[in-house]
């Protein structure tokens, strides 16, 4: 018996600096009940979905930083969107910036899945924080999550929800083969993924037109070699002088595309997917239990850094 689900990206355009939250909400929202007519039961929103890309600028103000974060979820002006979704029926992924004042301070690149009800059932914080720590001030983009933010302390965990098995990461993570692998062998049916991929990369300016190429191509390869449904959502377009790319898609374990967006603006995509179709792929060609050789993998967790062999002592 197929076990479907209606899922939906709900892609993002720019969002401004001086947007407020209420006003993303609403745009939000309006997706939704796009979601809602289409039949959606699950709804994917990007990377930091609530504010601008604001790790592309050093700000010395901590109060202005801390004006980008959530001190909690729902927060006053998220509670619309909580209320919103329950009323649908529509569970979401939202991605944000999380203040986490449970441990010290400390402050994270966070998605949160929500069930049907309105229950936060999954938080995932970003494990791969890309670009650099330092401010560049030379750099026309900057690239500061290591900056701003902490790593995960909660690593890749998969839910029961929703029908399947449910896994969340965030942007750079969907770059890793790691972040899909340790998914799969939690037997990941679905991961969530929401991202900010500005087009302008300074360290190397000659990959820039390929950067919906290497979108896709990990996305892909992370669906088929795990047995995984993929939803990956932008934030895109000309957001403060940064254009982030678009290309929204919904990916089957094949690693086939089964919906992708088509603009650099707020967009919906919607698929019904058979989660019983993983099987095609997890049982046989990537039957893990059948075919993997973890003695022979080690030093994929014992070695940070590539090491290459030493050269042969000259004779
Ligand atoms: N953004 C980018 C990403 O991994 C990046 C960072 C951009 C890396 C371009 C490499 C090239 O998609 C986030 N937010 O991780």
């Amino acid at each position: 018996m197929a076990r479907t689900i209606v899922v939906g990206g709900a892609q993002m355009g720019p969002i401004a600096r001086s947007d407020t939250r209420t006003q993303v909400i609403e745009r939000q929202i309006a997706l939704l009940y796009e979601a809602k007519a289409r039949g959606c039961e699950l709804v994917v929103f990007p990377e930091l979905a609530l504010t601008t890309f604001f790790p592309r600028w050093w700000l010395r103000d901590q109060a202005e930083v801390d004006d980008f974060f959530e001190a909690s979820m729902p927060s006053p002006e998220t509670q619309k969107l909580f209320d919103t979704a329950r009323a649908l029926g529509i569970g979401f992924y939202l991605g944000y910036a999380e203040l986490d004042r449970t441990n010290g301070v400390r402050h994270f690149n966070t998605a949160i899945l929500v069930d049907q009800t309105g229950v936060i059932v999954g938080k995932y914080r970003k494990v791969h924080l890309p670009g650099h720590a330092d401010h560049r001030e030379d750099w026309a983009h900057q690239h500061l999550e290591k900056h701003y933010f902490d790593v995960s302390d909660t690593g890749f965990r998969v839910w029961c929800a929703f029908g399947g098995n449910v896994g969340m990461a965030i942007c750079n993570d969907r770059r890793w083969p790691e972040t899909y692998r340790v998914m799969g062998l939690q037997g990941v049916e679905l991961v969530l993924i929401g991202y900010n991929t500005p087009i302008a990369d300074p360290e190397v300016p000659h990959h820039d037109h390929l950067q919906g190429f290497h979108n896709h191509l990990v996305m892909q390869s992370g669906a088929y070699q795990n047995g995984t449904f993929v939803v990956g959502v932008a934030k895109c377009g000309n957001e403060e002088g940064s254009t982030m790319i678009g290309q929204s898609a919904i990916i089957a374990p094949t690693g086939e595309i089964v919906a992708q967006a088509t603009t650099m603006a707020d967009e919906l995509i919607t698929a019904r997917i058979d989660l019983d179709l993983c099987y095609d792929i997890k049982d046989r060609i990537f039957n893990f239990a059948a075919h993997r050789q973890p003695q022979h993998y080690g030093l994929i967790t014992e070695r940070k850094g590539a090491v290459p062999p030493s050269a042969p002592a000259a004779r």
